[in-house]
């Protein structure tokens, strides 16, 4: 069994889509080991996407994640990060396949939805910074 990361950002939990998304994961095969609601403040959104602070959305960014309250998971199952990411769609909802979650409730490049590791490395990373045990 694999573990990831999963946020469902502010976008989404503004229009009550947690418990929609959150079915998407259910009906994958996934478990939702952990789960907690979070307002990150700016600083720690900035220590979260770090991997991007060279970008020039960075600061949008994080803005963004830290502008409402998020519902951060541990998801669990067999191939976890890649399997996340494929139902999670495409960066950009309009590059995203049909029938993914940022293809049905995207609205935009940085409005969209989700968040999911990328990498086990990362996946462990970002874990161990929402849960520490
Ligand atoms: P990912 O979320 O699909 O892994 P990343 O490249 O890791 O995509 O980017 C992290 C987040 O940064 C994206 O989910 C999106 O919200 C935002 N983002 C990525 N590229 C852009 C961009 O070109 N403009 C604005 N926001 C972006
Ligand atoms: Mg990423």
């Amino acid at each position: 069994m694999e573990q990831t990361l999963s946020i469902i950002k502010p976008d989404a939990m503004e229009r009550n889509l947690e418990e929609k998304i959150k079915s998407v994961f259910i009906e994958n095969n996934f478990q939702i080991v952990k789960e907690k609601k979070v307002k990150l403040d700016k600083k720690d959104a900035e220590l979260f996407y770090k991997v991007h602070e060279a970008k020039p959305f960075y600061n949008d960014l994080c803005n963004y994640l830290s502008s409402g309250v998020i519902l951060v998971m541990v998801l669990e199952k067999d191939n976890a990060i890649l399997d996340n990411r494929k139902i999670m769609g495409a960066t950009n909802p309009i590059e995203a396949a049909s029938g993914t979650i940022r293809k049905i409730f995207g609205i935009s490049i940085d409005k969209n939805s989700v968040h999911g590791s990328d990498s086990k490395e990362n996946a462990e990373k970002e874990i161990s910074f929402f849960f520490k045990d």
